[in-house]
């Protein structure tokens, strides 16, 4: 019999949410249950698209909207082969920003986490203000507002709000999160 795939579970928000520590939280304590589980972020700046969104971001370099977003699908494109391949070993992923950040950045290219700015290392990239932030902000809150995603929210500090998803696109099951029904999107 063919094992269980692992689940594919999205963690998105703001920049500064917490979204990186909390995602090795959840690494670690599936692990400590038992369960085979890795981590995974986008962008994944690693590759050769990588490496040009990451220059971006750190504005180095400039590259048209369009065309940057396209960028970044396609860096999460070169890592599906990855993600099957993990899944269909039964590894749960968690992934640390997915096409949801895409939606949602994209869309907010116009400007008070007054908090998140305080923080360390906040204004160092492109996006890393807070007017950005907010726009940023509102978009997830929009994406949260559609009943046939399957997003879960916990507030990570008091005026932060982390959104947890998961899609179906690439698990059928999820031993740990069952509460986690499969979401009806969830394209790279
Ligand atoms: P990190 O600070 O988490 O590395 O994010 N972004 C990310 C987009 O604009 N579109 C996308 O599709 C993704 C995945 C969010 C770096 C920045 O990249 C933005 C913040």
């Amino acid at each position: 019999m063919a094992g269980r795939r692992g689940a594919l579970i999205v963690l998105e928000g703001v920049d500064r949410a917490g979204k990186t520590t909390q995602c090795c939280k959840l690494v670690e304590a599936l692990c400590d249950a038992g369960q085979r589980a890795q981590m995974l972020r986008f962008p994944e700046r690693s590759t050769e698209i990588g490496k040009l969104l990451s220059s971006y971001l750190e504005k180095k370099s400039e590259i048209e909207a369009h065309a940057v977003h396209l960028l970044f699908s396609a860096n999460r494109w070169e890592q599906v082969p990855l993600i099957k391949e993990k899944l269909s070993e039964g590894v749960t992923l968690v992934v640390d920003r997915y096409a949801f950040s895409g939606v949602a950045y994209t869309s907010a290219k116009k400007l008070q986490l007054a908090d998140a700015a305080k923080r360390e290392g906040f204004g160092c990239e492109l996006y890393e203000n807070q007017a950005f932030q907010k726009q940023v902000l509102q978009r997830f809150y929009q994406l949260m507002e559609d009943p046939t995603l399957n997003w879960k929210r916990w507030n990570l500090r008091s005026s932060h709000s982390g959104v947890l998803s998961a899609s179906k696109f690439y698990f059928s099951d999820s031993r740990c999160f069952q509460k986690l029904r499969r979401s009806p999107r969830g394209n790279p």
